[in-house]
Formats: C-alpha cells, sequence, structure tokens
C-alpha cells in the first residue's frame, strides 16, 4: 500500500480531522482507481474491528462520505455514524436520527441511510454506482445529486488513535522545558569555535525549492528574539525564491551582538543538473571565492570574471558545515533527479570534509501528534521513518538528521519549537567544532569549547 496515495488533500484532510472530537489519524485500506471500482472489493478491505471513513470523491469537486465507528454488518445500529461534505473553506457533518438505518450493509449496496448509497450494478463499465440523496436518517443534507451521481474516486480509511502512532518511549532523549531553551540560546550566544583562526561558523543551506532553507534562517532569529521574525525571503515558486548568496548573521536579540553563527541561503537545487544550484557554483560558494549578494545565473558560473569573485578565500571565508535542508512532506517522493543531486553535492563535500548534516523541516504536516506538539518529534513513528527516508535521501547516517519545525503561520514563538530549532544549531555548531578541531590548533579559552549545558541535554544522537 506505501506507494498509493490518497486523493485527499492536506486541506480537506484537516477538515476531516476537526469532524473528530479526538487526535486521529488516517490509514487508507482501498482506492478504487487502484483496486478496481466492486462492492465486493470494497468489503474485504474492511478490517474485522475498528473505525472506518469512506470517502467518495466527485466528478464535481465536492468530496462525500460517511464514518462507520465499527465494521459494516447485516443486522447492526450504528449511532456514532455520521455523514460529512469537504468543499474547499466549507465543511458540513450530519448525525444519524435513525440510528437502526445509519449504516446498512447487504451483498450489493452499501448505505448511510438514504443519504449515500454504494450500489453493485452491472450495467455499468464501473460495476459500481453512487446514489446521494437527503431523507430523514440523518439531519438534512440538502443533497440533491441524486441516482447514479459521477465519481472519480472512492476510498476506505482505517481511523486509528493518533496516539497509536507513538512509541512508548523515545528514541533520541531531549529536555523540553523553558530552562533548557534559555541554556540552549545561552549556548549559542557565548559560543566560540574551538579552532582560534575561526572567527565564525558559516554555514550554507541546501535543498530544494520551498524546503524550507529561508524559512529556518527566519525561525532561528525568531527563536532568539523571543518574537517570530518575518523577513521577505520566503516565498513559494517552482524554483525558489532566493537567487542570490546572502549570510545572515545571527544576534543574540534584536539589535544585539551577533553571536558566532552565520545561515547563509542560496539558489535551491534543481531536479537533475540542469536547473537550480549547480555543483561548481556551490562549490565556489563553499570554498569562499563567491561574494555577499552574488546572483545565480545558469549561463555565468562563477568565476575569476565575477564582479567581487576571492580569488585567495581566508579560511573566514569559507562555508564550514553544510545543512541539506529537506521537507518532511517530500521526503517520499523527491525526484530521482532530485535524489542525484543531493547525493552527489554530498559526495563532493565529503571529499573536501566539509561537514554535513540533514535538516528535516515540515515536521508538523506529517503527523498529527507532532503537529500538536513538537515534543513527540521522537516517539512518532511516523517521524522516525521520514529521518530515516530523509538519510538515504542525501547519504547520510539518521544521527546527522535533525528535524525542526520552522515558523510559519504562527506570530508567537513556542518553547519546544525554539527547543528543536536551537538543538538543530547547537548540533551544526558542535559538529563544526568536532571537525575543525583536527585542523586547527584549539583555542586558549576553557569556554571556547563549545555550548556549555547546565541544565538542559543536548539531543543525544
Ligand atoms: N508548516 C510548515 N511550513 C513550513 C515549514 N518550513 C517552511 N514552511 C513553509 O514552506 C514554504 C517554503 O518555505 P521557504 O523557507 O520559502 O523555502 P525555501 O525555498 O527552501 O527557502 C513557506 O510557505 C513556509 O512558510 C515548516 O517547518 N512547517
Ligand atoms: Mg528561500
Amino acid at each position: 500500500m506505501a506507494s498509493i496515495v490518497p486523493a485527499l488533500d492536506l486541506e480537506r484532510e484537516m477538515q476531516l480531522m476537526k469532524l473528530f472530537p479526538e487526535a486521529i489519524r488516517l490509514h487508507m485500506l482501498y482506492k478504487g482507481t487502484h483496486h478496481g471500482f466492486h462492492l465486493t472489493t470494497i468489503f474485504s478491505k474492511f478490517d474485522k474491528v475498528g473505525r472506518f471513513i469512506l470517502l467518495v470523491y466527485l466528478e464535481s469537486g465536492s468530496v462525500r462520505g460517511g464514518y462507520l465507528s465499527k465494521p459494516p454488518k447485516a443486522k447492526q445500529e450504528d449511532g456514532d455514524a455520521f455523514l460529512f461534505e469537504l468543499n474547499p473553506h466549507s465543511v458540513s457533518k450530519y448525525s444519524p436520527q435513525d440510528c437502526s438505518n445509519a449504516v446498512v450493509c447487504r451483498s450489493n449496496m452499501l448505505s448511510f441511510g438514504g443519504c449515500l448509497t454504494l450500489r453493485h450494478v452491472s450495467d455499468l463499465s464501473l460495476d459500481l454506482a453512487l446514489d446521494l440523496g437527503s431523507d430523514e436518517s440523518y439531519t438534512r443534507t440538502g443533497w440533491v445529486e441524486g441516482k447514479r451521481t459521477a465519481f472519480v474516486e472512492v476510498e476506505l480509511h482505517r481511523v486509528q488513535d493518533a496516539w497509536s502512532v507513538l512509541l512508548t518511549c523515545p528514541w533520541r532523549i531531549q529536555a523540553w522545558t523553558e530552562t533548557d531553551r534559555d541554556a540552549l540560546k545561552e549556548n549559542l550566544v557565548s559560543f566560540k569555535p574551538a579552532c582560534q583562526s575561526l572567527k565564525r561558523v558559516r554555514v550554507l543551506l541546501l535543498g530544494p525549492a520551498g524546503s524550507g532553507k529561508s524559512s529556518f534562517i527566519n525561525s532561528v532569529r525568531s527563536a532568539m528574539y523571543g518574537r517570530v521574525v518575518l523577513l521577505p525571503n520566503i516565498g513559494i515558486s517552482a524554483e525558489g525564491f532566493t537567487k542570490r548568496l546572502k549570510c545572515y548573521d545571527i544576534r543574540s536579540e534584536k539589535g544585539g551582538k551577533p553571536t558566532a553563527l552565520t545561515l547563509c541561503d542560496v539558489l535551491a537545487l534543481g531536479d537533475g543538473e540542469t536547473t537550480g544550484l549547480t555543483l561548481p557554483d556551490a562549490l565556489a560558494v563553499i570554498n569562499g571565492h563567491a561574494p555577499e549578494g552574488h546572483k545565480f545565473q545558469s549561463e555565468a558560473p562563477i568565476d575569476a570574471k565575477c564582479a567581487g569573485y576571492r580569488p585567495e578565500p581566508s579560511m573566514n571565508d569559507k562555508i564550514h558545515c553544510a545543512v541539506f535542508v529537506l521537507d518532511a512532506c517530500q521526503v517520499l517522493t523527491y525526484s530521482e533527479g532530485q535524489q542525484t543531486t543531493m547525493r552527489r553535492f554530498h559526495s563532493e563535500l565529503s571529499d573536501l570534509d566539509i561537514p554535513q548534516v540533514v535538516l528535516l523541516t515540515h515536521v508538523d504536516q506529517v503527523c498529527h501528534a507532532v503537529q500538536e506538539d513538537v515534543k513527540f518529534v521522537y516517539t512518532s513513528r511516523i517521524l522516525q521513518e521520514k529521518m530515516q527516508k530523509a538519510a538515504e535521501v542525501v547519504g547520510l547516517s539518521v544521527s546527522h538528521v535533525l528535524p525542526v519545525k520552522n515558523y510559519s503561520s504562527e506570530l508567537s514563538v513556542s518553547c519546544n519549537t525554539d527547543i528543536l530549532l536551537l538543538n538543530a544549531v547547537h548540533y551544526i555548531l558542535q559538529t563544526v567544532d568536532d571537525t575543525f578541531e583536527d585542523y586547527c590548533p584549539p583555542s586558549p579559552s576553557p569556554l571556547s569549547t563549545g555550548p556549555q549545558h547546565s541544565t538542559s541535554t543536548p539531543v543525544t544522537v
């Protein structure tokens, strides 16, 4: 089933979730265009126990459906059943008025009163007909489509308790208190690279368009400032919004002293070698040749002729860590071209001994428990699976994958979101220190050996 994707878009899935008082998760059991439009096949997909949702996608674009609180049987009442209708920006729920008629199951039909009926027919190419109506069995649906309403898809989903997707013990240990957040902030403020010759740590964010690179920069700033920072660098376009090399200092607070961390945003990675950031341009940035503000152009690769080109960059002009930013919603569907590009970058950067990590964003959009509270990242089975896949996409081990939720729609910061973001930063800085230790003499100050944790427990990877 893994490769069969429900036709339900995220907006409608969220609408559906809201019909339940508790957090739920859907697991698809049947999809008409994949399994065939036969009533017997639908019946065979019901488990012996459990709750279910039947979805019918009408040709008109509306989605109608019914909820069954138990598997359908010839004679039984289902007082918890309900019908629903999902349309762009509106959702309606209809409760049963006659429980004995709420769900009716016969060998040739499955019906929710007289309002939604799937019938076996032999005169249609699909073997399945849909009748929609309105009667006394449910509160007034107002459905007027009538017999043989045209539909494009039918799906059956098992309804699961969202919490059952959680492990009993987290697989990484993380503390989630305000004290821990403050300690992580303080770690960043007081951080000095262990390598004496390094003034600042310059981190390059690499990833497909829309993966959340620019949002991460804003989110780390937000965590430091204690309020959501909105910069005009976020946007949705196929090839990405950022076209220039732009480096952002991370300050301890608004107008405060810059910390030793600089996050660099570049053109998004493309699909294959012909679009997006090219490997030679990325290497020019990593090796410190490209000036701040350089505009990437496929027809004009970075070379000595570029304005501001640094022929002999110092160690402080270079990039000290590459972060691959991947979207948890997309991680299973990145194209072969995108995956090849990322693995190629990973392999080239490994040859240069550049430390690399993977930042997995959008974690709030793949697991309802995590959406509720990001502290469930390390107990969510879904997230664990996505992190493994993210590691595979780039070619790194899971221990290098850091889940984060960027601030995207909220107007104020939250403690646990800050902790994930700052922990990612902490891990990146630690990785840089570990790598550069082999190249430079350590700085003499005892405070410079990386973040000082008093009460917080950094993520154990
Ligand atoms: N829900 C959610 N949305 C995100 C997250 N990160 C980024 N976004 C949204 O994804 C879109 C693309 O993000 P952006 O930072 O511009 O991607 P970039 O092209 O990699 O720089 C924007 O609408 C962001 O608000 C995240 O962690 N969770
Ligand atoms: Mg961007």
